[in-house]
């Protein structure tokens, strides 16, 4: 599993050195606007602890921790409106899923009809 560098750009954030537009913080995560939003709605909901991605959150994080990560992420659609109209949440891990921060986080898309889920690949 890769090691946590606790120079990435939401370590960053969430010891308050570098601002975000934040959304809802609960114990155990917290949720601010993406930089550079691909929908209306593009919110990043990440962990308050130090795991790098799904496979570690997944692994190594307490049961308090899962469900505080993911009542945050079902509040956070409610509170920008898209529970009721739908909405996509997505986590990218490591060099297949083209992760680029180390720092496990879901985005949580909306605003708008989101089309097919992957893109087909060519056969
Ligand atoms: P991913 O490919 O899943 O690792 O997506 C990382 C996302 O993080 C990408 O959509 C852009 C966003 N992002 C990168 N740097 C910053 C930042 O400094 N602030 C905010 N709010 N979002 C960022």
């Amino acid at each position: 599993m890769t090691a946590y560098d606790d120079g990435n750009i939401f370590a960053k954030i969430l010891r308050g050195e570098i601002p975000c537009d934040k959304v809802y913080e609960n114990d155990h995560a917290l949720a601010f606007r993406d930089i550079n939003p691909q929908t209306p709605v593009h919110i990043l909901v990440i962990p308050k602890g130090r795991y790098v991605s799904m496979d570690d959150f997944s692994a190594q994080a307490s049961d308090a921790e899962i469900a505080g990560f993911t009542r945050a992420v079902g509040q956070v659609a409610r509170d920008a409106g898209v529970a009721a109209t739908g909405y996509r949440f997505l986590a990218n891990h490591g060099q297949d899923g083209r992760q680029e921060v180390a720092h496990f986080h879901v985005h949580v898309f909306g605003g708008k009809n989101l089309g097919r889920m992957i893109k087909p690949v060519d056969k």
